[in-house]
This record gives structure tokens, C-alpha cells and sequence, in this order.
């Protein structure tokens, strides 16, 4: 089986840095976490390929060559995701999607032949059951959300690391507190989900033997939405790794 990851264009906003990213010679600021997880949670013997069409330029070849198109995106990507599907249709091609965007509105995108909702570690595992049987419905959700010791390494050897100003890394999801400003528990529940510290020292030791060094953006949705297991089993392991590697990254979050 081929398939091909695609990330959609994001649209000119602060946080693309489509300006400032020219001063470091970079192409994107950030890489795509979700799509790289997806990636790794398929079966190992598919073929993959990846276009993060805010790095290269998605083409009608790399289209027409896959089996079914995965799309990831958020719902400033809306824009490039429908032209990527409507492409994607034009030409025969079957797609497939999740990720926030097509989570938060599913009903907008009748086009894509299965949308595969809510978080990949639940939704995915009952539709690559029913694609090899070949019943894969139109649409999966869940209302459940998993625990994270599930949550593969991402596949990096999809991207080229080069290409971005920083590495992701994901240690939770969710978050306990009710902001005004913040839709984020609508998507990922109040309870924060932990990865263990061997799994954030499994992360960045993918990273570090990819040859990454510099900046780690650990993209939770709240980095201290549960203080203690955080002070007690995360940061000490972190930096205890950090002093063994001589300290080859630094770090951004989101509390
Ligand atoms: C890091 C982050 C950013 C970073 C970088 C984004 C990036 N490219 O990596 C920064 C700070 C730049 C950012 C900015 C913004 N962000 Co932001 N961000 C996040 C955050 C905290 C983590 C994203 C992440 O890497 N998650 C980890 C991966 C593993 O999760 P995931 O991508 O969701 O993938 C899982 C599922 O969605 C699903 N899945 C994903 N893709 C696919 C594909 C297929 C085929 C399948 C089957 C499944 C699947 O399975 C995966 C595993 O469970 C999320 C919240 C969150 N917890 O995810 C918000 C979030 C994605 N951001 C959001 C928003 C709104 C924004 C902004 C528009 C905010 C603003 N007002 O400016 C900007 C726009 C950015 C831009 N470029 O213009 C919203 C999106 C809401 C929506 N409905 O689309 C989120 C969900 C937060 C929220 N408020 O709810 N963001």
C-alpha cells in the first residue's frame, strides 16, 4: 500500500512566520507532529511519503502515485486542505482525514472518502481493521480519549529536519482548567494524559540520533497541567539526559 502524508498550507497569520523565516533561511517553523504519529501508527510495510506543502510544493504526480492521500490539519489550514481534496478528487485519488480540523466540522468535508476523527490512537485502529476487510465506513469517532503509553515515536525519517526552525515533542493532552479564551478541553478533555519519562527520553533520544540539535517546542496543551508528576518524574529525567548529551537542546512550552 502507498500512501501519502500531506499537511496543507497554513494561511498567513503571526504564527506561520512566513517573514521572519526568511532571515534564518528556514521554510517552516514547525514540523507535523500529528501526520508524523499517524505515520508511525500505520502498519510498518506500507509505503510513506510525506509533502508538507508549507516546505515543497504538493504535486499532481505524487498524488496520482499513492493508494489513498492522509491529511492532517487545523482549522487555519482550511483553505489549502479543500484544494487538496478537491485535487485529490479531480483526480481519482482516495483520501483520508483527521486531525482538529476535520474534527471540529466534519460535516464540511462530505468530499474525503473517510475521515478518521478524534485522536488516531482510538479512531485509527478499527478503520485499518475495516479497510483491510473492505468496509472502511465514511466516517470513525469516538468520544473516549486515550491513554498516551500507546503513542508511537514519531516517524522522522519522513521529514527533513533541516527545513524547520524547531523540533515537536508532545508530553500530555488535555488540560483541568476551564479558560475563557481556550476551546482546548472541547478537543482533548480535562484530564491531563501523561507520557512516562521513558517515553519523552525515547522522543529525544529519535531526535538526537536524527542529528537534531537546537530547539524542542514540547507542544502540550498545557505543559503544567499535573505540577507533580511533572517536578517529580519528567524534569529530573530530562535533565539528567540533557547533562549525559551535553546538553544539545533547548526548549519552548505552552503553561
Ligand atoms: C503546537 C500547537 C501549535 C503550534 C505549532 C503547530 C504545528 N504546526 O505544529 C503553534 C504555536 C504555531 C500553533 C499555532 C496555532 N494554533 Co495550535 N496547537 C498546537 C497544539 C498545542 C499541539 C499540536 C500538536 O502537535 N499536537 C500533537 C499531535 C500528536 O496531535 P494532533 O496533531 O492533534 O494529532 C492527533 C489527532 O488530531 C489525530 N490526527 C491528526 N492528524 C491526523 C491525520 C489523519 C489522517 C488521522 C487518521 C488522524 C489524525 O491523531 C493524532 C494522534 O492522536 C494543539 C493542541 C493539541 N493538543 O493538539 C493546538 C491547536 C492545533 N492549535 C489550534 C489553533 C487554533 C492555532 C492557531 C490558529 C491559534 C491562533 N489563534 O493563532 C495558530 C495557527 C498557526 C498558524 N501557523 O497559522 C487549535 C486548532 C483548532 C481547530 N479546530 O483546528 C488547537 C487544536 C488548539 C485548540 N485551541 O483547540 N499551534
Amino acid at each position: 500500500m502507498k500512501i501519502l502524508l500531506v499537511y496543507p498550507r497554513y494561511s498567513e497569520t503571526f504564527w506561520g512566520f512566513k517573514y521572519a523565516l526568511k532571515f534564518i533561511g528556514l521554510k517552516a517553523a514547525f514540523p507535523p507532529l500529528g501526520l508524523l504519529s499517524i505515520a508511525a501508527m500505520l502498519p510498518p510495510e506500507w509505503e510513506k511519503k510525506l509533502v508538507d506543502m508549507n516546505v515543497h510544493k504538493l504535486k499532481d504526480t505524487d498524488l496520482k502515485e499513492a493508494d489513498y492521500v492522509m491529511i492532517s490539519a487545523m482549522s487555519i489550514q482550511l483553505q489549502s486542505a479543500q484544494e487538496v481534496i478537491a485535487r485529490c478528487k479531480a483526480l481519482g485519488v482516495k483520501t483520508i482525514a483527521g486531525g482538529p480540523l476535520f474534527t471540529a466540522e466534519p460535516e464540511k468535508f462530505q468530499d474525503v472518502d473517510h475521515l478518521v476523527l478524534n485522536e488516531g490512537e482510538i479512531t485509527l485502529v478499527p478503520f485499518l481493521e475495516d479497510l483491510e476487510k473492505g468496509t472502511a465506513r465514511h466516517i470513525y469517532t469516538t468520544t473516549e480519549h486515550p491513554s498516551l503509553d500507546r503513542t508511537p515515536i514519531p516517524l522522522w525519517d519522513l521529514i527533513d529536519l533541516r527545513d524547520y526552525a524547531t523540533m515537536n515533542l508532545q508530553f500530555s493532552r488535555g488540560c483541568p482548567y476551564d479558560c475563557e479564551f481556550c476551546d482546548i478541553t472541547a478537543l482533548f478533555g480535562h484530564k491531563p494524559r501523561l507520557k512516562t519519562a521513558a517515553q519523552v527520553l525515547g522522543e529525544l533520544d529519535a531526535l538526537y540520533e536524527c542529528g537534531w540539535r537546537g530547539g524542542v517546542f514540547i507542544v502540550d496543551d498545557n505543559f503544567i497541567g499535573n505540577k507533580a508528576y511533572l517536578k517529580r518524574e519528567i524534569l529530573p529525567a530530562m535533565i539528567s539526559w540533557m547533562e549525559r548529551h551535553r546538553n544539545p537542546f533547548w526548549y519552548i512550552t505552552e503553561a
